[in-house]
């Protein structure tokens, strides 16, 4: 069976979200270590377009937001699950965590003193060239103010200690489920911003339950290089996706593009060769990459045909 390739880097929360899930399950991976700003020619080699972080990769198949990655998870390692029958709102509850909770929580945790504690001592040209790739990739949307984001991450923090009152010593019961992954990289963002991260202690639950989800830790990994990464693409076929369903608007064949409608919203264009509810799948060739099948969820994306 193909190697899980991750391409990640270390301060990036949603990798440590898959990071903690492939612990979870106990499934060896290969690390490859991406820049955390634009340029990346290595990553577009392998999704045609999409920058964010991270990306999976098996063979010639490259799944992008960790939204999918979870799924694809699951699928390779059932057990321990993510998604337990007796949670059903724990995939609505991680793409809140994913979305709004992440928002307020990199506002806060990216706080002058917040920043110096994440990306460590660096020159101002460092930083300048940071915050300009970030406000290039949120197309200068506004982020939240400090202190818009204050009030809404301290009603978060409340929320989810309350539910981890009810019981616990999960969010939704005796074992982990994917809300627990997916809170839990917002609020381990945080607690690398650590002059900033005492707003915790003031959740007293909080505290343990992140204790324990870190604790899970990443399992086994074997670092590789993305120019290997890329020959493993090329020598790899890409798996046979899943059909293209009726009903759903768009046919097997044709030209179309996927882009996210959040942030990086760069699309990624190619021959639409799977569609279901969970995902679409794009084929395209690279160059050095080969020929590639790029997966994407429905929820985030926009799948449009191509007219040009
Ligand atoms: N919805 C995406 C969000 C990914 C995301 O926002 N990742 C951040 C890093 S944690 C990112 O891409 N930052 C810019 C970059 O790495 O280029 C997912 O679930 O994978």
């Amino acid at each position: 069976m193909s190697e899980l390739i991750l391409h990640h880097y270390p301060m990036s929360p949603f990798a440590e979200k898959v990071r903690l899930m492939l612990g979870y399950k106990q499934l060896p991976w290969r690390s490859v270590l991406i820049p955390p700003v634009m340029p990346k020619p290595d990553v577009v080699a392998l999704t045609g377009g999409y920058r964010k972080t991270p990306i999976l990769q098996i063979g010639a198949d490259v799944y992008c937001d960790t939204a999918l990655i979870a799924r694809v998870l699951e699928a390779r390692q059932p057990n321990p699950t993510l998604f337990p029958a007796h949670a059903p709102l724990a995939v609505p509850l991680a793409q809140w965590a994913d979305s709004s909770l992440f928002a307020a929580a990199v506002s806060w945790a990216m706080q002058p003193a917040g920043v110096a504690a994440i990306l460590g001592e660096q020159p101002p040209e460092v930083l300048k060239a940071f915050a300009a790739d970030r406000a290039a990739m949120r197309a200068h949307a506004p982020r939240p103010t400090l202190a818009d984001a204050t009030v809404q991450l301290k009603q978060h923090l409340s929320g989810i200690a309350a539910q981890l009152q009810q019981g616990g010593p999960w969010l939704f019961g005796t074992a982990p489920s994917i809300a627990d992954f997916s809170v839990g990289h917002c609020l381990w963002f945080i607690r690398l911003a650590r002059p900033v991260a005492h707003l915790l202690d003031d959740y007293p639950p909080i505290g343990p339950w992140l204790d324990r989800l870190c604790a899970i830790g990443h399992h086994r990994s074997a670092a590789m290089s993305s120019t290997e990464a890329l020959a493993v693409a090329a020598g790899a076929t890409a798996h046979a996706p899943v059909a293209v369903a009726s009903g759903l608007g768009f046919e097997a064949g044709q030209a179309v593009t996927v882009a996210a409608t959040d942030y990086g919203v760069d699309p990624v264009a190619g021959t639409l060769v799977g569609l279901s509810e969970h995902e679409s799948v794009l084929r395209r060739s690279d160059p050095r990459a080969g020929t590639l099948h790029v997966h994407f969820p429905r929820f985030g994306f926009q799948l449009r045909a191509d007219r040009a």
